[in-house]
């Protein structure tokens, strides 16, 4: 199993999650801050089997696009979607 765990911009997270929820997939939302803008942003932890990463990678690539944003004189490109997708030992319901 993976854990994906998906920083994503505000403005998309409503349709992420709507797309995901419509393919069967489960994710718990969290609200998150970004550590260098200090802006909000939503974190999804979404757990999966393997086979079944890129399809989940593939609907959030779907409904997100970076953005560039003014900081002080310089100009970033915030990413529509960060995604660290890290190997689970398991899943455990109680
Ligand atoms: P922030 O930390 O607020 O970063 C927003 C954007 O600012 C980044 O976009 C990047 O373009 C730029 N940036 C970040 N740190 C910088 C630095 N030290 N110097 C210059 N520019 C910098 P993204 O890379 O698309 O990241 C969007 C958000 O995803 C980040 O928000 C952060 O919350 C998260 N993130 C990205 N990479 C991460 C990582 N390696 N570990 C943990 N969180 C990460």
């Amino acid at each position: 199993m993976k854990l994906i765990i998906a920083i994503i911009q505000d403005d998309f997270s409503s349709r992420v999650i709507k797309s995901l929820t419509e393919n069967k997939y489960m994710a718990t939302k969290l609200s998150s801050t970004g550590g260098f803008l200090k802006s909000g942003s939503t974190t999804l932890l979404i757990g999966v089997e393997d086979e079944e990463v890129d399809n989940v990678v593939n609907i959030i690539k779907e409904q997100c696009k970076d953005k560039r944003v003014t900081k002080g004189r310089d100009e970033v490109i915030v990413g529509g979607a960060n995604l660290f997708i890290l190997d689970m030992y398991g899943y455990n319901k109680m």
